[in-house]
């Protein structure tokens, strides 16, 4: 079989990294990074148009495709000193949420069995169900993954249109199955009216630790993520990162399905994301539910964009301190040393 490519539109890859074909596993043997697309959205309960998002988050970026991005703030190249490939589009039919899953579970267990991480563009948040149960598998992690998960929504809902696969629902199938400790799933910039107090019943009887926005507000964010931080490790081996693009405020990331006034700012993310990248041992990453049909002069694409390549520089940067015994000081300014 030759590579699938992209689903819809032309076949590029993450700002022109390397391509690999996830049906020939030497093409991909010494990778630290593959980036997988998950064009699927046939679980939204509202708008769709997340299937577009992976071809919106690889091409958005206005610079040179050339596989290359030298990141100013870590003094390290996230797509150059990690080996990353890009495995291109799962085939996803948003007709069939079963199919479709099965098939991306595969992908996701074949490459975390190879020893790298999958970074995966979405799709709506109902990926993250198989992601998170193909990297558990592949990484033989079961129920010893943590996951940190960044959403306006908690996406623990129980039978929505008669169906249990959808993006309303993935973390409860993940918490059910045992995939993922209850008390090891962690939630940051939850918000509004949804979940009803069932649900949150539900929520607290797992022993989740849910971060809404009011406590995130009053206590300040950095004392927030220390904590996370802390607790997600607690006899968990590994860490799934799954951002949702709606926990940014929608004055900031318009482009996504089911907005909720009143989020996280970009910078906020993006130093949250790069710093956990850099701090965690991660196995597994997901930015999901950027929705192009929706977005306004690619702000939110483009956000999306930068999310992974902060989770690649911190990643990296992680790396480089490990082999050199330094220590990256986020307060040293750019031109010191230089
Ligand atoms: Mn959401």
């Amino acid at each position: 079989m030759t590579r699938y490519g992209s689903m819809y539109g032309p076949n590029i890859t993450f700002l022109g990294v390397d391509e690999c074909d996830i049906e020939i596993p030497e093409s991909f043997a010494d990778a630290d990074v593959v980036i997988v697309g998950a064009p699927f959205d046939g679980g939204t309960s509202y708008r769709s148009g997340a299937r577009f998002g992976p071809k919106a988050m690889r091409e958005v970026c206005n610079e040179e495709h050339n596989g290359s991005r030298e990141s100013m703030a870590l003094r390290v190249n996230g797509l150059k000193d990690l080996r990353v490939y890009d495995m291109g589009d799962v085939e996803m039919y948003s007709g069939d949420a079963v199919k479709s899953c099965e098939n991306l579970e595969k992908v996701i267990e074949k490459i975390t069995a190879s020893g790298a991480i999958p970074l995966v563009l979405g799709g709506d948040h109902t990926v993250t169900w198989p992601n998170v149960t193909g990297v558990a598998r592949g990484a033989d992690m079961w129920g010893r993954v943590g996951v940190i998960h960044f959403d306006a929504h908690a996406d623990t809902g129980d039978i929505a249109f008669g169906s249990l696969v959808g993006h309303g629902q993935p973390m409860r199938l993940l918490i059910d199955s045992g995939a993922v400790r209850g008390d090891r799933f962690i939630q940051v910039g939850l918000r509004g009216y949804w979940p009803p107090p069932d649900i949150l019943d539900w929520m607290a009887a797992q022993g989740m630790r849910s971060y809404e926005m009011t406590e995130i507000v009053h206590r300040g964010l950095k004392e927030c993520i220390d904590e996370a931080i802390e607790l997600a490790l607690q006899e968990c081996d590994a860490i799934y990162l799954s951002v949702d693009i709606d926990v940014v405020d929608p004055g900031s990331a318009p482009g996504t399905g089911t907005p909720e006034p009143g989020g996280l700012t970009s910078r906020e993310l993006l130093d949250t994301v790069r710093r956990m990248a850099y701090q965690l041992p991660i196995v597994g990453v997901d930015v999901v539910e950027v929705s192009p049909p929706y977005d306004h002069a690619d702000i939110t694409a483009l956000l999306g964009n930068r999310v992974v390549l902060e989770v690649l520089s911190g990643m990296a940067r992680r790396s480089k301190d490990a082999r050199d015994g330094t220590t990256w000081n986020p307060g040293q300014p750019i031109l010191d040393g230089r």
